[in-house]
């Protein structure tokens, strides 16, 4: 069975005034979807076309001669992922387990803010930035292109996209803001919540 583009979560026009439904129309039906359309023209008739996106980016990260499916699995999974973790009228500071986690971790949620905006204005380039659950830490990174956690060993929690086709028709070249808006008013902590349960549970 082929790989499929999985519907967003919610309406094109959910996430407005901070992503458009412009951004999202293209963002989802256009670059999503190449990714997916990508991936399956790469596996046809190739063993990894029946195995999982995880199975596959494990799989080819470190494979040279499979670069193309590599980022283009990783990429499938990356902007899933990215729908997910954002709701409409999400953003602000978490709540429970999590947020003792971040107060613990990062020193609160303005140094957790502050981290995560650091990461995703200063990748330079395409790539992500995350807030990934790492040896009993958590913790935020940044990733280069397609790359993400899977194949590391982090559990990836949250993650904001910043390439450029995430946020140009609605912020131009205003990265840092599209990242402001996505802490203040789109992060889905009831996601990175069950995120880190699961991760929580797979070390405990
Ligand atoms: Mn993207």
């Amino acid at each position: 069975m082929a790989f499929e583009l999985p519907p967003l979560p919610y309406p094109n026009n959910a996430l407005e005034p901070y992503i458009s439904a412009k951004t999202l129309d293209f963002h989802h039906g256009k670059h999503h979807k190449a990714y997916v359309d990508n991936l399956n023209r790469l596996v046809e008739g190739k063993p990894e076309e029946k195995k999982s996106l995880e199975e596959i980016i494990v799989a080819t990260h470190r494979d040279d001669a499979k670069t193309g499916i590599f980022n283009n699995a990783a990429q499938v999974w990356n902007h899933t992922f990215f729908w997910n973790s954002m709701k409409k009228g999400g953003g602000g500071e978490p709540e429970g387990e999590l947020k003792r986690a971040i107060d613990h971790d990062f020193g609160g949620y303005d140094k957790f803010a502050a981290a995560f905006k650091d990461a995703a204005t200063t990748q330079f380039g395409s790539g992500w930035a995350w807030l990934v659950f790492d040896a009993g830490k958590l913790k935020v990174i940044k990733t280069a292109n397609a790359v993400n956690p899977v194949a590391g060993g982090a559990a990836a929690l949250l993650t904001c996209d910043v390439w450029e086709h995430a946020y140009y028709l609605d912020y131009q070249n205003r990265r840092p803001d599209f990242v402001q808006a996505f802490l203040d008013h789109l992060i889905n902590w009831e996601f990175v919540a069950h995120n880190f349960d699961k991760a929580r549970g797979q070390r405990g």
